[in-house]
Parts: C-alpha cells; structure tokens; sequence
C-alpha cells in the first residue's frame, strides 16, 4: 500500500486536450466590455513561456474569439527584490528564446523596461488593447502591480493560474496548516485540472503597426545590474533545456527518487526548480511526463509530493499570508517558543557576511554555502539544514529570517519564489509543522544537526566535494 503520506500517482488520470481553458482559472482583477477586434495583451511575467501556458492560451482564444490581434510583452524592473546578474541572465536567456517561439507563430512578443504597470499601460494604449491577461502570483509586489494596472485601465484585466495544476484560488480561501490539510482538496480537483494542454497556433490576427522593442538579451546588457554574483554555467536557461532536463531526470533518477531525495551526494535530484521558478516549464507538463514515463510507484509518488503538493502549499501561504516575507508569520505556538527561548545562551554568533562568506565553526554548513554560491543551487534537504543553524547561530529568529531570506534570494537561481518564502518560514518558524521535544534557543521548533546529516548520507564527501577553492567565499 503506497505510503499516504506520498502522493498516490496512480490516482492521476489523464484526461484529454480541454476545447477551453478552464474558467476557474480565471480571476477577474478589472471586470469590463470584450471588444470585437480590439488586440488582446498576455502581460508575461511568472509564466515565461510558449508551450502549456494558460494564460497565453486562454488570451489566444479569446482574440480568436474576438477576430483580434494577440501581442504578448514583459516588463523588466531594474533590480527585482534585489535579484542580480545570475537571475536576469537566466530569465533573459530563457525569454530570448520565448520570443523566437512566438515571433514564428506571429505572436509579437515586446520586451518593455522599468515600471511595470506604467510600462504595461502604455503600450495597452499605443495598441488600443480590449484587454490584459496577466499570470497568476501570489507576491505582493506581483499584486502592488497589477492594482496599479488596474487603477488605470478602462478595459477587463484578467488573472489566469498558469502556474497551479490546480488553480491556488480554487483549492482553499485561507492558509492551510499543512500539507496533510491541503492535499485532500488537492486530491479531489486534480483529476479536473490535470490534463493535457491545447497548442498555441499561429495566430490570423496582426496588428497593423507594432511597436519596436528590444530583444531580452540587447535589454540584458543593458540593464543597470549588480554583477557581483556571477551567472551559473551548470544551468542552460530557457524551455528546451528545461524539457531535456525532465526527459534526462525521468530517465535515469527518479527511480531512486524515493531512498535518494535526502542525499545531496546522489545527484539524483531533477534540477527544475529553476525552470519552474522563472516558469520556463510548466509543472503540469511535468506530472504529465511523469505520469507517462515513471507510472505510479513509491519514486513517483515521492517527486509527485513535491512537485504538487509542496510547491501549492508554497503559493496557498503567499496568497493568504500578508508577511510570508517576516517572522511576524510565524504560527502562535512557534513564536511563542521561541521568544521564550530568545535570552538563550547561543554558543555561537555569526554576522551576515559571516554567513554570506561561509566563514562559520561548521565545515557542513561552509560547503553547502559554497555550494549555493557557486552553483546556485543546494539540495533540498541541505536548505532546511542550513536555514536552521541561521536560527541558531543568529541573535533573534527575525534577524535569522532575514538572514536565510537575503543569502536564498542573492545566490540561489530560484530566488524569491514562494518555495523560498515558504522552506524560511518552515525552517525557521515552524509554518506548516508541529512542535518538538523543546530544546534550547529552538523551542519546540524542530532541530537539525550534522549528527542528523551524518546518518542521512556521507556529509565528508559532500565537504570534500564543495570545500575544494578557496578557504572561505572571498
Ligand atoms: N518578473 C517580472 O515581471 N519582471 C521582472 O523584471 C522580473 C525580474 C525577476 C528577477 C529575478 C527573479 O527571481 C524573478 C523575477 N521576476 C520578474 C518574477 C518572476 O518571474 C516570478 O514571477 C516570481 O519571482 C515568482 O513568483
């Protein structure tokens, strides 16, 4: 009997190709007059990409429904919650390709630069657009936005859940305890929403005059960045190579998936974070692959868990938490304990460029600093290790929260995406756990040491392996 705790894949049956795109995807942000023949505008900015996108398939049904233009266009903020070169180097490449995609389906894809919403109203003016679809995203910066967009458009703005399986607004209206109260509900629409996706056709419909703009990669060396953390290598950006990344994970880790996902030296973990984040492959596309080629064992149960049931957990808390982004999110009983433990004697204190540098007592938690900042990644269950020992080794847990938050969103490739917000809160403040045998400086916050490592997998290789280069991260 498969583990209930893991997600039963067998469950997942595949239904096909919708005629439409579910209308419980949609959010109506600006309800308004559809306009026959007035171009229609995808505002792309967490979904950036072509294939199995929602919201560009439901903006293209509707300009064909409406006899209009289909343009689709995203706006670069400078200096987006601080990400830098390594973050726009990759969002870049991959939207590069995004607009070769669509160019050669005569779907225009413009690249705007600076305010967003002031940005994205210009040219819904300059083309006369009968209405915006934008994507779905739970950060309140994504929100500010499209208020602003909406406080000024005198045509319907339409929010459509391109990131979900099943849509986050349709699933819960309010923060769920856990991944044991949300994946009931989750169980019982997933059969409704996974299914196969329609294809994006070359569209009839041309604009007569469309702007010029540049190309993503002419803005990347334009735009004013912090160069100081270097693009990753290890990583090519962009769809295809998101779609080579699943095929070579499917085909040669996820069976070991299940007895391998807390060993950091296996390398079997599927590297998609990164694509899923800037939504170069959509997750859908994922556990429909996954569904086809690996059925329904323990592996894909375990990744399926993952993939499904923790990253809409990570958007469930986002949407229907105000401060995902502070300790002030912590549930009653875990800022209680550790207040009460805040005068605590802590062994240990390190400054942020302490961390930043890996220059702490604790080889494990060096190398697997180093390991974000060379590669911009670290293994899953390295994070929860490393973002724990920030609670212990910082003064109060809000400083810690800022600490884990500013090092995950500098250096890791998917920075400043509701997984990250959500592994801090977990990690740091108990969101979506439960108490544990109280102990100093944590409470009753769950601990991890290396001792708890050691018997995971063989944490001198993994030093070894990342502790190579110099001593400290200078
Ligand atoms: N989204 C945008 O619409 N415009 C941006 O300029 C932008 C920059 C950016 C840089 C780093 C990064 O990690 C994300 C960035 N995003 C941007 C947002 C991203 O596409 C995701 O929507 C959110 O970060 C995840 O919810």
């Amino acid at each position: 009997m498969a583990d209930p705790n893991l997600y039963p894949a067998c469950m997942i049956r595949i239904r096909g190709k919708p005629a439409a795109v579910d209308a419980r995807r949609a959010h109506i942000l600006q309800p308004g007059t559809e306009i026959p023949g007035a171009p229609i505008l995808y505002w792309m900015s967490r979904d950036q990409r072509a294939p199995d996108n929602w919201a560009l398939l439901y903006a293209q049904q509707t300009a064909l429904r409406l006899n209009a233009p289909l343009v689709t266009a995203f706006c670069a903020a400078d200096s987006f919650l601080g990400a830098t070169r390594r973050h726009y180097g990759f969002m870049l490449r991959g939207l590069e390709e995004t607009r070769s995609l669509l160019t050669g389906l005569q779907i225009p894809f413009l690249t705007l630069r600076g305010h967003p919403p002031e940005e994205i109203m210009k040219l819904a003016d300059t083309i006369r657009a009968g209405m915006v679809v934008c994507d779905f995203d739970p950060l309140r910066i994504k929100r500010k936005w499209q208020t602003a967009l909406c406080r000024q458009a005198r045509f319907p703005v339409v929010e459509i859940d391109a990131h979900n399986i099943v849509p986050t607004r349709q699933v819960s209206r309010k923060r769920e305890y856990g991944a044991y109260t949300l994946r009931p509900k989750l169980n019982r629409l997933l059969p409704e929403f996974l299914t196969e996706f329609p294809r994006l056709r070359p569209h009839p419909y041309t604009l007569r005059k469309c702007p010029h703009s540049l190309s993503p990669l002419q803005l990347l060396d334009s735009l004013p960045l912090d160069r100081s953390v270097d693009e990753v290598t290890s990583c090519t950006a962009g769809s295809k190579a998101a779609g080579r990344q699943l095929d070579a994970f499917l085909k040669s880790h996820i069976d070991q998936y299940a007895g391998e996902n807390n060993n950091p030296n296996s390398g079997c973990r599927s590297n998609l974070s990164p694509y899923l984040h800037f939504g170069q492959i959509s997750a859908q596309r994922v556990a429909l692959e996954v569904n086809r080629l690996s059925g329904s064992g323990p592996d894909a149960g375990a990744f399926l868990e993952q993939l499904i049931t923790r990253r809409e957990l990570a958007d469930n808390f986002c949407l229907w938490t105000d401060n995902y982004d502070s300790f002030d999110c912590a549930p009653a009983w875990a800022r209680q304990t550790l207040l009460q433990h805040a005068r605590d004697s802590r062994p240990y204190l390190y400054s942020t460029d302490e961390f930043e540098h890996a220059r702490t007592h604790d080889p494990l938690w060096n190398a697997a600093q180093k390991e974000m900042v060379l590669s911009g990644r670290m293994h899953g269950y390295l994070r929860m290790y490393w973002a724990k020992k920030i609670l212990e080794w910082s003064p109060d847990p809000a400083t810690a929260f800022q600490t884990a938050l500013f090092l995950n969103d500098r250096y890791e490739l998917d920075g400043r995406d509701p997984n990250g917000y959500t592994g801090v809160a977990w990690s740091i403040c108990g969101v979506h756990d439960r108490p544990w045998t109280e102990r100093p400086v944590f409470g009753q916050v769950r601990y991890m040491n290396d001792a708890g490592c050691r018997r995971k997998f063989d944490t001198a290789a993994y030093i070894r392996r990342w502790s190579a280069g110099p001593e400290s991260l200078d």
